[in-house]
């Protein structure tokens, strides 16, 4: 007997099956599919949902990665969010960024690199070493939090594309795909879409530089940056780039979407500094979430978001006012 789509429940089918069955249940089917086995299938017309799956993450792999300051409650970190695909208020990613498709998905590495390719969702979530590192976040509008976030150095995911001698930076774009992202049909969005972000080839290849697939031990919600985001944590927020499909090699410095928009007031470094204030905002203090107008949690900010011991280095000699 054959069930048409719209006989089957419309609750996520991982809401009742262990995640680890229901991706091999789609992988029965797709092989099914694939060798013209006449097997019924339901059409899976529910898209691949927000169930979180565990990640098996190392812990305190590395030197000065984890911080010690609390961490922000999960509820705070993914319910109020910057991602503008879907609206500008802090929670709309949380209650609109579900319409985005994140399973299939693939990153395309391309530009100066001896192996240009591309990774599938698969090779995203299983393909690298997981590690959880707990790191500050500053965004340049001052608030700030703390996250065990889960991924891999983006150093690794580089090396398996082998980047040329001639490759300088690396240039990052998010998804653009209108139908799901409402953001970018509004009227009032200047942003020229897609979101694009750039880090020149040491910063990327840092290790602190994190390509981030989880939070809190599971897959990212849609609005921190599913499947795979960037986290790079002495600069401001909006240099970590999310729902990333695009990564090129490339010689030049690449254009950002905020340089782009307003360049007096967002640069290509975005270094967390408290003593190179925004045009519009001090950056001496920040308020840590969660934080409100009775409790603020208001707190010094420190050069490079604290991690000066491991970056500075970078950035020896450069007027940091200027490339600010
Ligand atoms: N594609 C995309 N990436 C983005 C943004 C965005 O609007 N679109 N906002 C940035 C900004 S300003 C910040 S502060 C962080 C916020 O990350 P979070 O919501 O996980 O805290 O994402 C950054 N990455
Ligand atoms: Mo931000």
């Amino acid at each position: 007997m054959t069930r048409k789509s719209a006989d089957w429940p419309r609750i996520a089918s991982s809401e009742i099956t262990p995640e680890s069955v229901w991706l091999n249940r789609r992988n029965l089917i797709k092989a099914a599919a694939a060798g013209g086995v006449a097997t019924v299938v339901p059409e899976l017309s529910y898209a691949a949902p927000q169930a979180p799956r565990q990640l098996n993450a190392a812990q305190g792999v590395c030197e000065g990665c984890q911080a010690k300051d609390p961490l922000t409650p999960y509820e705070d970190a993914t319910g109020y969010n910057n991602f503008y695909e879907f609206g500008t208020d802090k929670s709309d990613p949380a209650e609109h960024a579900h319409a985005m498709t994140v399973d299939p998905w693939s990153v395309e590495v391309s530009g100066l690199v001896k192996k240009p390719g591309k990774l599938n969702l698969e090779d995203i979530l299983g393909g690298f070493d997981l590690e959880e590192r707990i790191y500050r976040f500053r965004c340049v509008e001052a608030w700030s939090m703390v996250v065990p976030w889960v991924g891999f150095p983006l150093a690794d995911l580089l090396a398996r594309f082998e980047p040329s001698e001639d490759a300088r930076y690396v240039a990052f774009k998010t998804l653009y795909r209108r139908s799901e992202m409402r953001g970018t049909r509004s009227f009032t969005s200047t942003i020229d879409w897609p979101y694009r972000e750039g880090l020149r080839l040491d910063e990327a290849m840092h290790p602190l530089t994190l390509m981030t697939v989880g939070l809190y031990g599971k897959t990212l919600p849609n609005q921190s940056g599913a499947p795979l985001r960037l986290v790079v944590p002495w600069k401001y927020g909006f240099k970590s780039i999310k729902s990333i499909v695009s990564v090129e090699l490339t010689d030049r410095q690449p254009r950002t979407s905020w340089q782009e928009l307003a360049p007096r007031e967002y640069g290509f470094y975005s270094n967390v500094n408290p003593d190179v204030d925004h045009p519009r905002w001090s950056q001496r203090y920040e308020r840590r979430l969660p934080s409100s107008l009775f409790k603020p949690n208001r707190i010094p900010t420190q050069k490079f978001n604290g991690y000066g011991e491991q970056v500075a280095g970078l950035y020896e000699g450069m007027d940091l006012a200027k490339y600010y």
